[in-house]
């Protein structure tokens, strides 16, 4: 089994994205699953051929897409994509849409052939604090989530994809009180577990367990 792990760069006032230097270091090999890891921008309109490329090249069993979601305090498996890119800010090409449809042949949304509670499940028994998030915003995580959702629906059915978004790490913080923060540490060893758990599970579906939320 292959798995293509993305991470993306930094973006906005950060010098370091957490996502891309915990899958640089990430071991090479999971649960017996080869790990080819890849550094894709923070640009809408780039991170998708990326993508497309290296999966043409590795063919790979399964894409985890890694993404910094400053403000939350917790490894974060990702429900669902949405045909939206609603930009808060711009990417580093200076692109900032808004009210944009992804695809227009594309479906409204797509959910993750991920098992998301069995990987928050195991990144909490690794240590680590982890819950199922159900909405990975409108920016460019949800942008390349959502482009390699559609890339399966049009052109990879056989691969299973999904996206983790994961706190600031403790140096983005300093400057920024009362925001929770990860070691680079419980990074890496939450994705490990995490991947371990997607290994697991492959072929046998989600855990029925409680991960739901009101709001
Ligand atoms: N986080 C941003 C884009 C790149 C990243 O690491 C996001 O959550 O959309």
């Amino acid at each position: 089994m292959k798995i293509l792990v993305t991470g993306f760069d930094p973006f906005g006032d950060d010098k370091i994205n957490p996502a891309i230097e915990a899958v640089k270091r990430l071991p090479d090999e999971i649960g017996g699953a080869k790990i080819v890891k890849l550094e894709i921008p923070t640009k809408f309109n780039v991170s998708a051929e990326v993508v497309h490329d290296a999966i043409v090249k590795e063919k790979p069993d399964y894409v985890l897409s890694i993404g910094q979601a400053g403000g939350r305090y917790e490894l974060t498996p990702e429900r669902v994509a949405i045909n939206l890119d609603d930009g808060r800010i711009k990417d580093n090409a200076g692109y900032q849409p808004l009210n944009h449809t992804i695809h227009e042949d594309g479906e409204n949304a797509y959910f993750t052939q991920l098992p998301i509670k069995a990987m928050a499940k195991a990144i909490r028994e690794a240590g680590v604090p982890a819950a199922v998030s159900n909405t990975a915003g409108t920016y460019v995580c949800n942008h390349i989530f959502y482009q390699v959702q559609y890339m399966r629906d049009k052109e990879f059915p056989t691969i299973k994809a999904g996206f983790m978004h994961i706190p600031f790490l403790p140096e983005q913080v300093v400057a920024r009180p009362e925001t929770p923060a990860l070691s680079l540490e419980d990074d890496i060893k939450g994705i490990t577990a995490a991947i371990a758990a997607i290994v697991a599970h492959d072929g046998k579906g989600d855990l029925e367990t409680v991960e739901g939320k009101n709001h």
